[in-house]
């Protein structure tokens, strides 16, 4: 009796430990740490972008961005780039998704940059800014209440 005991206790144990590892993995997704690291890694990216080569800023499509109370929203729904470089889009829902400049409330597109349509879990190639300095509004062709604004400066 020894033997089955000991295996039911370390049976236990294992099923503790991963219970617990499966907590951590699960509250990491749903508070999503992810979201304010996103913010900070892309303005990091940002600044070092306009000490020269080498930045490259991303802006997520997060999952749920199809549907208009999903929440989701390019991720940062705003970022601030130097004039010309470039910005990739990674779609990480599981729809197609545009960046499209231009105006979100007509759904009308300005033609300053505009990625095309971003498969479902693909990324864009990477998109060349405008060069003037403003604030460009863009949206999602499909989805125009996906709305996001780059800041060239
Ligand atoms: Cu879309």
């Amino acid at each position: 009796m020894l033997l089955p005991n000991l295996t039911n206790k370390r049976a236990l144990v294992q099923l503790g430990c991963s219970a617990v590892f499966i907590a951590a993995i699960v509250s990491l997704v749903f508070i999503g740490p992810s979201h304010a690291f996103a913010q900070g890694s892309n303005a990091t990216n940002a600044t070092g972008a306009s000490g020269g080569q080498g930045g490259q800023v991303t802006v997520a499509m997060p999952a749920g961005s199809a549907v208009k109370t999903g929440g989701g929203g390019y991720e940062p729904d705003t970022v601030t780039v130097p004039p010309g470089s470039t910005i990739i889009w990674d779609n990480k829902d599981n729809a197609l998704h545009t960046a499209t400049s231009g105006n979100p409330e007509t759904a009308t597109p300005d033609g300053k940059f505009d990625s095309g349509y971003v498969a479902a879990n693909q990324q864009s190639k990477p998109i060349t800014m405008p060069t003037e300095p403003g604030e460009y509004t863009y949206f999602c062709t499909l989805h125009p209440f996906l709305v996001g604004t780059v800041v060239v400066q």
